[in-house]
């Protein structure tokens, strides 16, 4: 899969992909990241990008022009027009499932706002999908980009490797994690719990379920009320 990044800061999305997973499947030639400047796009000599928002109001808004250009530099050189997605706080939230459908996509084009964010017109010629990552506020979307690109790439086939993929698992059931532990058996005087050693996998099993419906319902109230509803469903068509 092949990652097109629109931003200001290219080295921030190339610094921070290139190591662990992420870096060693680019090595591999599984994943590629491509980083475009907005700013190679400028169209005055000073290389400014941004300017002053119509209407009045704080800071700056990037014109519409080089974001564009960036854009079309990317689909003249691949010969496609990919989705587009654009980094924003005023998006719909980023979820597992949204991951799962760009982890679809051969080209992935995502573009990074910065300042008060980007002129509408740019938005309304190439965006496809408005995300954010979260209600809470970033001054850009390159680690919201980022954060798309990790959760993207590690459903991509070949990036992760067997022992890698057994931690997929989390948030598939639609509920939290269960505890981990290893090695030792005893630290600082506390214990691994007994089930765990017990070696009887449904009784394992049984104990992990317990456990993440108990987190579930402490540290994700919304999701333990639809964990319960589907339940009771599973239950009803039973009868
Ligand atoms: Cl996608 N961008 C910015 N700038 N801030 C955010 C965000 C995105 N998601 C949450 N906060």
């Amino acid at each position: 899969m092949r990652f097109h990044v629109l931003t200001l800061f290219p080295q921030m999305i190339l610094d921070g992909l290139n190591t662990s997973i992420t870096g060693r499947a680019i090595q591999n030639g599984i994943l590629s990241v491509d980083a475009v400047n907005i700013r190679d796009f400028a169209e005055n000599k000073y290389m400014k990008v941004d300017d002053y928002p119509y209407g009045g109001g704080a800071g700056l808004v990037m014109q519409p022009g080089p974001v564009c250009s960036a854009y079309k530099s990317v689909t003249e050189r691949i010969g496609k027009k990919p989705r587009v997605v654009y980094m924003t706080p005023q998006g719909y939230p980023f979820t597992q499932q949204m991951a799962q459908e760009f982890a679809q996509e051969e080209d992935l084009c995502i573009l990074c706002g910065h300042y008060e964010g980007i002129d509408e017109r740019a938005l309304e010629k190439i965006v496809t999908d408005y995300v954010s990552i979260g209600d809470y506020v970033l001054t850009g979307g390159e680690l919201p980009a980022m954060v798309v690109i990790d959760a993207v790439s590690r459903l991509v086939p070949g990036v992760l490797n067997n022992k890698e993929s057994a931690e997929t698992e989390s948030f598939e059931n639609g509920l939290l994690e269960y505890p981990q532990y290893t090695r030792p058996v005893e630290f600082e005087g506390m214990r691994v719990p007994d089930i765990l050693l017990s070696g009887h996998h449904g009784n394992v099993d049984a104990w992990r379920l317990e456990k993440s419906v108990e987190r579930t319902k402490k540290y994700r109230p919304d999701l333990y009320e639809a964990y319960v509803k589907e339940q009771e469903s599973l239950q009803d068509k039973k009868k």
